[in-house]
């Protein structure tokens, strides 16, 4: 018997737990029949609670073996697996601060984030532990570990060996949780200090939120080292104590083979393209499903639509960011606040401020606009992080006196309370939900051989919503070759952050005062790839 079915979740019947570990939350979110089956995989592999229950104690018991200094940082660096899900959770468990990074970052960024982090421990695919270990160990780390997923590694080997009886770790609300690195519109990422409250007050706010229930099924598509996929999905089910179709990555054709067991997915806007291309999605397909979420990036109206048509459900957009983790979100039922208009998802819109989060849209005076007027968004809220990692004058920067987050989006109020996000006032790009910051690439390109400057702009993909065009100007008398330029940035860089076309011009377009006209090439760019928005 599938207990999620039958049984009230422990958070959801409100138990309480001694402590502030956000372990301690997720765990009395567990059914109480602790044999039903919690995760499932494309794999035909089957987990039940008892099996995260007693994998997170020895991989707890394992960590707190090595006698590791309070607050130390566990970096992870492994493709998507149950087992990588259980490293965060028993990195939480044991009171360590967990660091996951994009599985397709290089030796560059990988040993900037090393550096930054001075993690003790450092998990890496068996295929990559020759050049991350090096990284690691130069940079103080007294463990490396491997994890692949397959379950093989020294990491499965070593907790093997460990006790599943393990005491979780006596937390205060303020310690840390996670760092998630995501970078910098000048300079290099920095890392965002989340704490276990910032985690477990954004975590109940959506379990309530978005109606989370027993007998809730989860596909989890998403990659496990950012906020959508490693708290927004997987804090939701393990608070409601509901079962994860947990896939490896991203298909549509599989994500629509499960969608029929399914009640819940959460996606960035390139999956719902992704499935809509697909003849085989009915209504019949998602007959079962109550909820469609999308956020990371915008969702074109037409995308919202056409779901809407082609399988009777409205997706429910929200926004957040890794600093804040979920700020605003349509409403899932009514929402008393909003009167009539309480029960409304609207398209084009990410919804209402989440409860508990104070947002508001200011003017470049500071002055607080109203319903309609654009201007920049700020928010307070107990899901508001700590801070940049040893960076406080940065961490200072980005809070106004009154003790608002400046996100860097910009957006507006509408007379009935929904959020729009119309730009940004950083310079990034999202594609396919990934953020990538032009000045990163530029910094790259400027390093290469006869590379006097460089611009690269973000640009409509049909796909990915937005990806980057590098412009390159040689210097004088050199001859550059746009295909060379892309192949040595692939050799630094993770794939994502290529530039999706390279042109080598004579000069970039300035203003009076000599600044680098981004606009003037965004427009002349903006049809090569689609010409759709
Ligand atoms: C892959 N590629 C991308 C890309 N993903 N290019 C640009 N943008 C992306 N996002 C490129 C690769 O470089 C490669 O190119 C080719 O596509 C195939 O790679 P792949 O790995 O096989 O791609 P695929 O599996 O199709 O991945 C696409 C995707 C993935 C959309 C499934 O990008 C994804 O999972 N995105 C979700 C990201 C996410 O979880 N964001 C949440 C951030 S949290 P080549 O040339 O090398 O072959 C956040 C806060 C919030 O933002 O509010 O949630
Ligand atoms: P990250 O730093 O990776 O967490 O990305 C956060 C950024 O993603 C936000 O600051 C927004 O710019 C963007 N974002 C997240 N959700 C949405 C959304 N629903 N619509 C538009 N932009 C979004």
């Amino acid at each position: 018997m599938n207990s999620v079915m039958t049984t009230t979740s422990a958070a959801a019947r409100g138990v309480s737990h001694n402590g502030q570990n956000l372990f301690n939350a997720l765990r009395a979110g567990f059914p109480e029949t602790l044999d039903a089956c919690a995760v499932e995989t494309d794999q035909g592999l089957a987990y039940s609670w008892r099996d995260l229950e007693r994998a997170t104690a020895m991989m707890a018991n394992l960590l707190e073996s090595l006698d590791l200094p309070a607050g130390a940082r566990i970096a992870v660096q492994v493709e998507k697996s149950v087992e990588a899900m259980m490293l965060y959770l028993a990195t939480l468990r044991a009171g360590y601060v967990f660091l996951p990074l994009n599985t397709a970052y290089k030796s560059a960024e990988i040993d900037y984030f090393v550096q930054n982090a001075e993690p003790s421990v450092v998990v890496c695919s068996a295929a990559n532990f020759g050049w991350i270990s090096k990284i690691a160990f130069t940079n103080g780390a007294q463990h490396v570990f491997t994890l692949d997923d397959d379950r093989t590694g020294t990491w499965l080997q070593r907790a093997a060996q460990c006790s599943d009886q393990h005491t979780v770790a006596l937390r205060e609300a303020d310690d840390l949780a996670a760092i998630l690195y995501t970078s910098g519109t000048t300079g290099r990422s920095k890392g965002a200090m989340l704490s276990h409250a910032n985690l477990l007050s954004n975590a109940q706010v959506l379990h309530d939120y978005w109606d989370w229930r027993a007998g809730d099924v989860l596909i989890h598509a998403l990659p496990i080292f950012h906020v959508h996929g490693l708290f927004v999905a997987l804090h939701g089910a393990l608070l409601a104590g509901s079962k994860m179709i947990w896939l490896a990555k991203f298909d549509a054709k599989t994500v629509l083979q499960h969608l029929p067991q399914a009640t819940v997915f959460m996606g960035v806007p390139t999956l719902y393209v992704r499935m809509l291309a697909e003849p085989a999605l009915t209504p019949a397909l998602t007959g079962r499903m109550r909820l469609f979420v999308s956020g990371s990036a915008p969702m074109l109206l037409e995308t919202f639509t056409a779901w809407r048509e082609r399988t009777g459900h409205t997706i429910l957009e929200r926004y957040g960011m890794s600093e804040t983790v979920m700020l605003t979100s349509n409403p899932c039922r009514q929402d008393a606040r909003y009167g009539v208009h309480g029960s409304e998802r609207r398209g084009g819109t990410v919804g209402f401020p989440l409860p508990g989060v104070s947002l508001r849209v200011c003017d470049e005076q500071g002055r607080e606009c109203t319903a309609g007027e654009v201007g920049a968004i700020e928010v307070k809220g107990s899901n508001v992080f700590c801070g940049y990692w040893r960076m406080p004058e940065k961490t200072a920067e980005e809070f106004t006196a009154d003790g608002f987050f400046k996100t860097g989006d910009v957006g507006k109020f509408d007379a009935d309370g929904f959020v729009t996000i119309v730009g940004r006032s950083k310079d990034l790009i999202i594609s396919g939900g990934y953020n990538v910051y032009p000045a990163e690439i530029e910094s790259f390109l400027n390093e290469l051989p006869g590379v006097a400057e460089s611009a690269v702009v973000g640009v409509p993909h049909p796909d990915f919503g937005e990806v980057g065009v590098a412009v390159v100007i040689p210097r004088n008398g050199v001859q550059l070759d746009a295909a060379s330029i892309v192949d040595r940035l692939k050799s630094q860089l993770a794939n994502f952050k290529i530039p999706k076309h390279c042109v080598v011009a004579a000069e970039l377009p300035r203003n009076a005062m000599g600044k680098v006209q981004k606009n003037v090439l965004r427009g002349k760019y903006r049809d090569l790839f689609w010409s759709g928005t």
